[in-house]
C-alpha cells in the first residue's frame, strides 16, 4: 500500500521532511511507500513553485479539506498552527507527524495529546536529534550501564542569527505565533534530548532574557514587538537525583547551529557536539581521560543504510531516520518515539521555565 502524505507547509522543514521521503526508497528499502500527494499553503504561487520543487502532486490552500484525503499529515507549520490541524488529522485517521515543538501553548499541546490518546493513528513529534546515529549511539551507552549511574546532564544550543539587531521580525519572534523564542525553538530539542537519556524531571528554575525588543517588519517600513526569549539559562532537578543544566540562544556571535550535550555518569562519561555530529567523546571507567569514537561503522545506529565506513552522516540524515521510523511505526499500527506524550512533557517543561523565571523561583513539573 503507498501511504498518500500532505505537508502543511513547505519552508525549511518541508524541504527536509521531503528530501527524507525522496531518499527512503534508495536508503530505507523496506520503509512503507509514500506518494507526496498533497502540498497545503497560503500562497498559491509560492505554492505551486514548492511542490514542484519538492514533488508533491497537488496544492491546496486550506487544510480542512485535505485531512480526509490522506494517510500520512506532517504539521510543518508555524507553532500556532499544529494543534487544530493535527487533532483534525488524527480525527480522521491519518498519522501525523508534527514538528518541534509541539505546540505554542501548553494547553493545546495538552489537547494534541489528548487527541493522540484517543486515536488508532500514530502520532510523532519531531525531535530529530535522536535519530543522529551518534545519538542513538549515547542512549546505547546509557541503557547498557556503560556510564554507570547519570549524574549529570549538561546541554546547550546556541544560534546566531538574531544576534544582528536588524535582523527582521518573523513569527518565530512572536509570542503569540511561536509560544516562546530559543527556549521553545532550540531548548525544546535539549530538553528532549535530557528526558530520552536521562529520565523525568522533577523541578526546574529558569531564566529568559529578550536582548532587542523590536526588529524590522518585513511587509513595512516600520518595526514589530519581540515578544519572545532570545535567550534562557534552566537548571533541571531530575527526578532520579540527576542535575540538569540548559541553556540556549538565538543572539550568540559565531554559533551557527552548537548543540551539545554531556553525560556525567558514576563510571564514565560522554561528550557530543553537532558541530562535530559523527564523534563521541567517552570516558570510560579506569581511562584517565575522552576518547573520540567515531560513529561511522556499520554496526553503528543507520549507518549500515548509507555508506562504508568513516563515510560520515550529517543533519539531514537524522529527518530521513525519523522518517523511516515514523513511517514503519504507522504502517504497523504501534507508536512512534517520540509521540505527542513525549512532546507534552517537553511542553510542559518549556512552560515551567517560563513560570519559573516569571516567579522567580524553582517550579515543580
Ligand atoms: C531554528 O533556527 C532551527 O531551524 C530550529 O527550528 C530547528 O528545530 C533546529 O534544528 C535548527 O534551527
Amino acid at each position: 500500500m503507498t501511504l498518500r502524505v500532505a505537508f502543511l507547509g513547505y519552508r525549511f522543514m518541508g524541504t527536509a521532511h521531503a528530501n527524507a521521503l525522496a531518499r527512503l526508497p534508495m536508503f530505507f528499502p523496506d520503509a512503507p511507500e509514500t506518494r507526496r500527494q498533497v502540498l497545503i499553503g497560503r500562497d498559491e504561487s509560492a505554492l505551486t513553485e514548492a511542490a514542484d520543487r519538492l514533488g508533491f502532486a497537488e496544492t491546496a490552500t486550506g487544510w480542512r479539506e485535505v485531512v480526509d484525503e490522506v494517510d500520512v499529515f506532517y504539521d510543518l507549520a508555524p507553532n500556532y498552527l499544529h494543534a487544530d490541524p493535527a487533532i483534525a488529522a488524527l480525527d480522521a485517521d491519518a498519522h501525523v507527524l508534527c514538528e518541534k515543538p509541539l505546540a505554542h501553548t501548553l494547553d493545546d499541546a495538552e489537547r494534541m495529546a489528548a487527541a493522540a490518546a484517543d486515536s488508532d493513528a500514530t502520532a510523532a513529534v519531531a525531535f530529530n536529534y535522536r535519530f543522529l546515529p551518534a545519538v542513538a549511539r549515547a542512549k546505547y551507552l546509557v541503557e547498557t550501564g556503560e556510564l554507570g549511574e547519570i549524574r549529570a546532564f549538561r546541554g546547550r544550543y546556541l544560534q546566531d542569527w538574531l544576534a544582528d539587531p536588524t535582523a527582521p521580525w518573523s513569527w518565530r519572534t512572536d509570542a503569540d505565533l511561536a509560544g516562546s523564542g530559543a527556549l521553545g525553538d532550540l531548548g525544546a530539542h535539549t530538553l528532549d534530548l535530557a528526558r530520552y537519556l536521562v529520565g523525568d524531571v522533577a523541578r526546574v528554575s529558569g531564566y529568559t532574557r529578550t536582548f532587542v525588543d523590536e526588529r524590522p517588519d518585513p511587509e513595512g517600513d516600520g518595526t514589530q514587538p519581540v515578544t519572545v526569549d532570545d535567550a534562557f539559562t534552566a537548571q533541571l532537578a531530575f527526578e532520579n537525583g540527576a542535575t540538569g543544566t540548559v541553556e540556549a540562544s538565538r543572539v550568540a556571535p559565531g554559533r551557527k547551529n552548537d548543540h551539545r550535550i554531556e553525560l556525567d555518569g558514576t563510571d564514565g562519561a560522554l561528550r557530543w557536539s553537532l558541530e562535530r555530529p559523527n564523534e563521541l567523546l567517552v570516558r570510560r571507567a579506569g581511562a584517565r581521560g575522552f576518547e573520540r569514537e567515531l560513529v561511522t561503522d556499520p554496526d553503528d545506529p543507520y549507518v549500515d543504510h548509507w555508506w562504508p565506513p568513516g563515510h560520515v552522516l550529517g543533519w539531514e540524515h537524522s529527518v530521513v531516520h525519523e522518517n523511516a521510523e515514523f513511517l514503519t511505526a504507522a504502517v504497523a499500527g504501534e507508536s512512534h518515539d517520540p509521540d505527542f506524550q513525549a512532546g507534552l512533557a517537553v511542553q510542559r517543561l518549556l512552560d515551567a521555565i517560563q513560570r519559573a523565571d516569571a516567579n522567580g523561583r524553582w517550579i515543580e513539573c
